[in-house]
């Protein structure tokens, strides 16, 4: 499908304030892929789609993750982390992306994973500091973002899982791992600077 024709669509499928939410991502990764040296026409397209599932009713997110076979354990854990999976699969059969990078940045947006593609990273952060966003430590992450988008995930991903604790629920082991594999990252760099 068509650059103009997935916008629309994708418009169609969620309210205003959460299309706005989505424009910020595709400015904002499309920024971070050229400050960081990913493909901004991968970012974007990654962006336009990432929250697709976002508004659909959950029991569809959760039909898609079961008939299509998509990790099970999903289910067994927060339903904010659903849309992201069920949204790499709609991406693809519906619009027919066929690019496996951006559809492994739509898939581990929420989440993240273990030892993350540059896309994946630019995408997730993306996501965290667009213009829209507003929670506590949104602004240091952004200043982060300038210098290391690894650092800048880790704040992020520290945040949701203070976030998770503090509420009392679960922490999808993918984000354990994310962050984990993060700092690993950072402090090879550091030790080859
Ligand atoms: O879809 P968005 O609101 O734009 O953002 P998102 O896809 O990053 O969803 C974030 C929400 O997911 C956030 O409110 C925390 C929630 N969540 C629940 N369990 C987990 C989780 N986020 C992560 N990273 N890991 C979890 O285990
Ligand atoms: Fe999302
Ligand atoms: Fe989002």
């Amino acid at each position: 499908m068509k650059r103009e024709d997935i916008i629309e669509s994708v418009r169609s499928q969620m309210p205003e304030r959460r299309w706005q939410h989505t424009l910020g991502v595709m400015e904002t990764a499309i920024q971070l892929a050229n400050r960081y040296g990913a493909d901004p026409d991968k970012a974007e397209l990654a962006a336009i789609l990432h929250d697709v599932c976002k508004y659909w009713p959950v029991e569809e997110q959760a039909r898609i993750i079961r008939e299509h076979g998509l990790p099970a354990e999903l289910l067994d854990y927060d339903k904010e982390l659903w849309h992201a999976h069920a949204g790499a699969f709609v991406a693809k059969d519906r619009y027919g992306v066929a690019d496996e990078e951006v559809l492994d940045a739509i898939r581990y947006h929420t989440s993240g994973r273990e030892r993350m593609t540059l896309l994946e990273k630019v995408v997730c952060l993306a996501d965290y500091i667009e213009p829209g966003r507003d929670f506590p430590n949104v602004n240091n992450i952004r200043e982060i973002a300038e210098h290391s988008l690894e650092k800048a995930l880790i704040a992020g991903f520290s945040g949701t899982i203070a976030f998770l604790l503090e509420k009392g629920k679960k922490i999808y082991p993918l984000t354990m791992q994310a962050r984990n594999s993060l700092i690993d990252e950072v402090k090879l760099k550091e030790e080859h600077a």
